[in-house]
């Protein structure tokens, strides 16, 4: 009787020890290797480059690009750290400064902020502002003037509804005073 309790809470044990095991495989899955932010000409040389995050230090990358069909010649350089709590919207001239910006929610808070660029190749000298809230249950397509009328504006699914939203953006560092405007449906 002893024994085969004993044998009963091992089980157990082992049972545990595997889930534990492999939730611990499936979380390092996810935290390693790249996240892109997008693509642009970050540096402002006319090629266009790779903004992404390494998933396992949470530091933010600019690989400039070559304009070329190969690997690139040119050095990564660290552009940014503390990434790995935000998920990306996408790389775009948002503030029509003439550089690319950064747009980008902090999962942990929902809010939506605009790290403007400084069309160069290292930390922008810009301070992030906060362009949004409640977008935590959003999955963003990505930032294009999709309206035409020279701003960049946000299309992204309300997960909630599978609703597809525009968000026309203002070109200006901060909330944008454009309503938004249903685009779709069963995203
Ligand atoms: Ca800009
Ligand atoms: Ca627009």
């Amino acid at each position: 009787m002893l024994r085969q309790t004993l044998l009963s809470v091992s089980g157990v044990t082992l049972c545990v020890a595997l889930i534990i095991s492999s939730l611990i495989k499936s979380l390092h899955a996810q935290q390693v290797g790249y996240t892109f932010a997008g693509l642009a000409d970050w540096d402002g040389d006319g090629r266009q480059d790779i903004v992404a995050r390494d998933n396992t230090t949470g530091l933010l990358w600019l690989y400039p690009g070559d304009r070329t069909r190969g690997y690139s010649s040119q050095a990564r350089v660290q552009i940014g750290n503390g990434w790995n709590t935000y998920t990306f919207a996408g790389l775009a001239d948002w503030d029509g400064d003439g550089r690319q910006d950064i747009v980008a929610r902090d999962n942990t808070t929902g809010l939506l902020w605009l790290y403007p660029g400084d069309r160069k190749r290292g930390y922008s000298s810009q301070a992030r502002v906060q362009i949004g809230n409640g977008w935590n249950t959003y999955t963003f397509a990505g930032l294009a003037d999709w309206d035409g009328d020279g701003r960049q504006d946000i299309v992204a699914r309300d997960n909630t509804t599978r609703l597809l939203w525009l968000y026309p953006g203002d070109r200006t560092r901060g909330y944008s005073s454009q309503a938004r405007v249903q685009i779709g449906n069963g995203w």
